[in-house]
């Protein structure tokens, strides 16, 4: 990745980052902490990895995403909005009466969203279906799901790790958000996971770890898993709960919490402060790579 690659990627995760919580704040309560730890992976997908057409969500050989940890749709939705999927003022309806964006993921609301997710455990299941059924129709394309750590402690992750290794799915591409804590604690505390690394791949998948709010660790990462042939590829994230958000970082208390227009107005500055003038209006991520460049037009 060069420089510019790397700072555009670096501007565009402080793009979502500042509009999810903006999205948040205007509504005053929200699941600040899990959508903050997310906001590197979602950046480095759908700028140079998940092939995808704002004009045609429903283009049926996309990548897919499916944010199991549906908790933290404000992140993916700034993320689509930024992408072009619909407009950015929708955000600031979020979970309010008529909105397109729910408090958690529902794709038969929102343009973009694959994968109707809230409950916990189940994500992970729906992408190997997905991943099975473009297997089936010899689509070629990779889906990719992102669960919780907190969310890994519900046992059908268990039987999904066992049924994507057993049908060889290696176009399936999971991350666990390893943010260590979950809703009313830390995750050791509460059901420990132990050897992540090691259950993942006793399972029969691929396991990479890699710190999740560094792009170019991330990039590469999902460029290997791509890489691979005959397993599905899980890569652990470690990340921090609340990443970057003045008011939430390092707070317990941060899994969903209200958020006052001081709090917000506070995180948003800082955050704007870190951008330099050249990207003080943050891009809206790189145009460079496949992600952008392979429409459903060209791929037909
Ligand atoms: C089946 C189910 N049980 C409980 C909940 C309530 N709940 C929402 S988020 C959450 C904690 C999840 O922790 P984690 O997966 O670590 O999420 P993150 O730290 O990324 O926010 C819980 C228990 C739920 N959404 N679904
Ligand atoms: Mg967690």
């Amino acid at each position: 990745m060069t420089h510019e690659e790397r700072r555009d990627l670096e501007a565009f995760a402080r793009n979502i980052r500042y509009h999810t919580i903006k999205s948040i704040g205007t509504l005053g309560v929200g699941h600040i902490g899990g959508a903050m730890s997310i906001v590197e992976v979602l950046a480095v997908l759908y700028s140079r990895h998940l092939r995808h057409d704002p004009a045609n969500p429903a283009w049926r050989e996309r990548d897919r995403l499916v944010l199991s940890k549906g908790h933290a749709g404000p992140a993916l939705y700034a993320t689509l909005a930024l992408r072009g999927f619909f407009p950015l003022d929708w955000l600031l309806t979020l979970n309010q009466g008529g909105t397109r964006l729910p408090s958690h993921c529902d794709r038969t609301k929102t343009p973009g969203v694959d994968m109707t997710t809230g409950s916990l455990g189940q994500g992970l299941s729906a992408a190997c279906g997905i991943a099975y059924g473009n297997r089936m129709d010899h689509i070629d394309a990779y889906t990719f799901a992102i669960i919780g750590d907190g969310e890994s402690d519900e046992g059908q992750n268990w039987e999904a790790a066992l049924f994507a290794a057993h049908n060889k799915l290696d176009r399936l591409i999971a991350f666990t958000d390893y943010n260590k804590m979950q809703i009313d604690g830390y995750t050791a505390d509460i059901l420990d996971l132990g050897d992540i690394e090691g259950k993942w791949r006793s399972f029969g998948w691929r396991v990479l770890r890699v710190d999740g709010h560094n792009v170019d660790a991330l990039d590469a990462a999902i460029t290997l898993a791509k890489s691979g042939r005959g397993q599905p590829t899980m890569i652990i994230l470690d990340t921090i709960k609340g990443k970057g958000c003045s008011f939430a970082e390092g707070n317990l208390g941060n899994h969903n919490m209200n958020v006052s227009k001081e709090q917000m107005e506070a995180a948003l500055s800082a955050l704007s402060a870190l951008s330099d003038s050249s990207t003080s209006e943050i891009p809206q991520g790189p145009q460079t790579k496949d992600a952008q460049t392979v429409t459903s037009r060209e791929r037909r």
